[in-house]
């Protein structure tokens, strides 16, 4: 098969050297113009040449980039024409306000717990996980599944599961990411040093508020049992940075207008307000913006 690995961050990285691994022949984009990507992985030097656009064969398109890149990288995919047989993988953090429209009806999604990190050029596999995978378009959710992309995705990086309800596993993950990621910010710490603070209230309020919004989606969580994970996933990567944290040391734009914020302007579109999630954003945007 012919892969196209678009954003080569820690997970897009992780996978295009997992599928070269398993001997897939692998472009990739990178988001700064560049012939080549060079990437070492398990202390294997890989070199990956950049795509040439127009795609000229049947390619599996794997997508992991930051929410606010997403509507970019469709438009370039699209002025693209992928030609027919190829499919579109996305996996990123948070959930955008028009993504029923805006993403292609064939689309699928990625999951993932698996921890990666990029240090320079070389890519870490920091935390074992698993992953999922499943049709975006909630009417296509129960269709089978695309036979060649799911084996070869599990192949280079196990476990996958196919999932008909990969709706419920982007809720509970935006729903984890709201109640770390913001307070590594406020109390600029690792993810375990969350452990000393007693952030437990705030975070019940906050799964409170994501509960009643992904009801209203038809998706059912609980809020007491979204903390306990959050405080599981708070233990597992003890020692990580997390990813809004290290956007506000290094400038960059943060992921949280995709996460507290997408909470907070669709619970006040469906006439129900967070002011919890309210708050973690304003004060996440507070403390970016200065
Ligand atoms: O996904 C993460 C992130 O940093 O974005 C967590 C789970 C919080 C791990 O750091």
């Amino acid at each position: 098969m012919h892969w196209l690995v678009v954003g080569t961050g820690a997970i897009g990285s992780l996978m295009a050297a997992n599928l070269r691994r398993i001997g897939e022949h692998v472009v990739v984009k990178p988001r700064h113009d560049q012939a080549k990507v060079q990437l070492l992985y398990n202390a294997h030097q890989m070199e990956f040449n950049t795509a040439q656009f127009p795609l000229t064969q049947p390619t599996q398109v794997f997508a992991a980039v930051k929410a606010y890149q997403v509507e970019a990288v469709l438009k370039q995919l699209n002025s693209a024409n992928l030609p027919p047989g190829s499919s579109l993988i996305v996996s990123y953090n948070g959930m955008l306000d028009n993504e029923a429209s805006l993403l292609p009806p064939n689309t699928l999604h990625w999951v993932t717990t698996h921890g990666a990190y990029r240090h320079d050029n070389e890519v870490i596999h920091a935390g074992m996980g698993e992953s999922w995978l499943g049709w975006a378009q909630v009417e296509r959710a129960s269709s089978a599944r695309p036979i060649e992309v799911f084996s070869v995705l599990n192949n280079a990086l196990p476990p996958l599961n196919w999932s008909p309800a990969i709706h419920q596993r982007r809720w509970i993950k935006l729903a984890i990411n709201c109640l770390i990621n913001p307070f590594t910010v406020l109390h600029n710490c690792r993810n375990g040093e969350l452990l000393s603070h007693d952030i437990s209230a705030v975070q019940l309020q906050a799964a409170q508020e994501i509960c009643w919004l992904a009801a209203y989606f038809g998706v059912q969580l609980g809020a007491e049992e979204l903390v306990a994970q959050a405080h599981h996933v708070i233990k597992n990567t003890a020692n990580n940075y997390s990813s809004m944290l290290m956007d506000v040391r290094l400038n960059r734009p943060t992921e949280v207008d995709y996460l507290n914020g997408f909470v907070v302007r669709q619970a006040k579109l469906a006439g129900h307000p967070a002011p919890t999630n309210e708050q973690l954003w304003q004060q996440v945007l507070n403390i970016a913006n200065n």
